[in-house]
């Protein structure tokens, strides 16, 4: 564990945890936590070690999104406000990494995901979230519209009119609801969250991460692919993944009838 106090990293039996430490503002983002995040993400990308990341949040919130004590700040003190420039310097880098990143990410929802919150949940590649945990957009609540890639992956997890629901109203959806919705995978029990999606992560991290990463690749690309166009990028990607020693682990381990330890190659 090192001890940056906003962003809490840990590197354990192939996961990379990275704990959102704000807790006192619900881990809201400035533009320190979302920088550090997002160069951890990076580091992730480059170490062979780090075969799955897990994304948590420390107190009772997972993330409030964007910080508002930083907002009103900024405003008394008169500050050029160019929002589309700071989603551009600031959000978008760290949303890019989690969908580019070639190793799957685990978000354990502690609790409250607004805002930017929402998109760093919905960015990530599976989700367990605590019963408690809650879900909206809030955007709307203070007059603006989503970014941080909300309208991107929330209807396409929920579908229009539930997507439309939670933008126009800022409903609050229980992680029960969120469930039924697809927004996330499961609801854990909160003393039992960390444990599980750790489970889950290690479990994704002594898998074959290069077949894994494609995978990623794949999904991703069929978010706004046709049926020719993805069928030719798994057969292009699907060359990549045979060449993986982990291909032939996979083969012998099951010709073999023994399970199969996946290098991460
Ligand atoms: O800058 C740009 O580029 C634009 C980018 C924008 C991206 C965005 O994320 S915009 C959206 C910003 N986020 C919000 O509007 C969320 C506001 N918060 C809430 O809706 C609720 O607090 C929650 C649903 C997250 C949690 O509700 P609840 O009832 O569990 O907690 P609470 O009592 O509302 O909040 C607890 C404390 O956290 C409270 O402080 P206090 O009274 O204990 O001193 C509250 O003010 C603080 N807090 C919550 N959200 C934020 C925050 N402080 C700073 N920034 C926040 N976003």
């Amino acid at each position: 564990m090192n001890d940056d106090p906003i962003l809490l990293t840990e590197v354990q039996a192939g996961v990379q945890t990275l704990t959102l430490n704000r807790p006192d503002r619900l881990n809201a983002l400035n533009d320190a936590l979302a920088e550090a995040l997002t160069q951890a993400l990076k580091q992730a990308a480059r170490d062979d070690s780090i075969r799955a990341v897990l994304l948590t949040g420390a107190g009772r919130g997972f993330c409030a999104g964007q910080d508002l004590v930083d907002v009103l700040a900024g405003q008394q003190a008169g500050e050029p406000l160019s929002l589309r420039d700071h989603l551009n310097s600031s959000y978008h880098p760290l949303i890019r990494a989690m969908r580019q990143l070639e190793k799957p990410i685990v978000g354990a929802i502690n609790g409250a995901a607004a805002g930017a919150g929402l998109g760093l949940a919905l960015a990530c590649d599976l989700r367990l979230a605590a019963a408690g945990a809650k879900f909206r957009t809030a955007f709307v609540g203070i007059g603006l519209a989503p970014d941080s890639g909300v309208s991107y992956f929330l209807p396409r997890l929920v579908g229009p009119a539930r997507a439309a629901m939670m933008a126009f109203t800022n409903e609050v959806v229980t992680a029960e609801t969120a469930e039924q919705w697809g927004l996330i995978n499961r609801v854990c029990p909160p003393d039992t969250l960390q444990n599980e999606a750790r489970a889950l992560a290690e479990q994704l991290a002594a898998g074959p991460t290069r077949a894994i990463g494609i995978t990623k690749r794949e999904l991703n690309r069929a978010l706004v692919s046709d049926l020719d166009s993805a069928l030719d990028y798994e057969a292009r990607l699907q060359d990549v993944a045979a060449r993986t020693p982990d291909f032939a682990e996979g083969v012998a381990a099951f010709l073999e009838k023994r399970t199969p330890n996946f290098s991460g190659q």
